[in-house]
């Protein structure tokens, strides 16, 4: 039997639901998921093997205007799939109607399947939905569009049917075990960077980097030393909460959740650093993994 391999690449605006399509496409809580935007920062290739074939999916931050050097950074994260699509997925959310013209230019000129998915689709009703898909024909010439609702895993496995039928014809890329190209350890950071995005509010989630400065395997725990870098004083206190209160919660919830994902024991240390202006520091940025 042929096989057929390609690169599978999820973009879309902030907050569509490209990180839970991703998770549901695997069948694995891979990449992190939360109501506010912008939570997804880094591409985040995900491995998915039928008998014969395999698709590397790859979650990609949110695409806005930029306001700091961080977002140019993810955005080069987003330009990056540009490069190596076998298969675009185009992701917008139910009321949203416009696409951005320099994105369709880039589009047009891939020359690769542009697929849109309309997510969301459990907030409307069937004649909203048939006028959405009437409105999304006229703004584009997408290869086929795809309503889903990614929370309720509703008729997401049409889009894999649909991906097989464009595949190039291949070999895998990856070996049939790897589920990701990233790290335990990033996956970790990500961890405490979403328990983050659920217990603060306004600009503390935005204003916060997370690094890993030591994990240690033992026979029964792992040990994670970790820092969490704000931008100012005031936000470190905000973090801390009064008499540590917040910060102590946050370190439990993600513990758990560090040891749900693991699948062993977690001792975790939290440290609140203040590296000022971070995300419009070139330096900063490399050393927190922005290439
Ligand atoms: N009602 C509804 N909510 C959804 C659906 N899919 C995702 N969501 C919610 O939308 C919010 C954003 O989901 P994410 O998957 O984090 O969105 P994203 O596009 O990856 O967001 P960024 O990483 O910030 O760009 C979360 O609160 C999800 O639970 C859906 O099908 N229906
Ligand atoms: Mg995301």
């Amino acid at each position: 039997m042929m096989h057929k391999a390609g690169f599978v690449n999820i973009i879309g605006k902030p907050n569509v639901g490209k990180s839970t399509l991703l998770n549901v496409l695997l069948g694995e809580n891979l990449a992190i998921v939360n109501p506010k935007a912008q939570t997804t920062r880094h591409r985040i290739k995900g491995v998915l093997n039928g008998t014969d074939y395999q698709i590397v999916f790859s979650d990609t931050p949110g695409i806005m205007k930029p306001a700091y050097k961080l977002h140019h950074k993810m955005l080069d994260a987003v330009n990056e799939t540009f490069t190596d699509a076998d298969v675009m997925i185009y992701v917008a959310e139910i009321g949203e109607t416009e696409m951005d013209d320099g994105l369709k230019e880039k589009l047009k000129t891939l020359k690769v399947p542009v697929f849109l998915v309309l997510n969301k689709m459990d907030t409307i009703n069937q004649e909203q939905l048939e006028n959405a898909l009437q409105h999304w024909k006229s703004v584009f010439d997408f290869t086929t569009i795809i309503p889903i609702s990614a929370l309720h895993k509703f008729n997401t496995a049409f889009i894999i049917e649909n991906i097989i039928k464009h595949l190039p014809f291949a070999d895998a890329y990856y070996d049939k075990e790897t589920l990701t190209d990233r790290n335990e350890r990033f996956f970790v950071t990500e961890i405490l960077r979403e328990k983050i995005l659920s217990l603060y509010q306004k600009e503390i989630p935005y204003s916060t980097e997370v690094a890993i400065v030591y994990f240690k395997d033992e026979p029964n725990i792992s040990k994670i030393g970790t820092v969490i870098y704000v931008e100012r004083e005031s936000q470190k206190a905000i973090v801390l909460g009064h008499q540590g209160k917040a910060i102590k919660r946050l370190g439990t919830e993600a513990r758990k959740s560090m040891e749900t994902f693991l699948g062993r024991k977690v001792f975790l240390e939290i440290t609140v650093k203040v590296q000022d202006g971070w995300r419009d520091n070139d330096a900063a940025l490399k050393k927190f993994g922005y290439e």
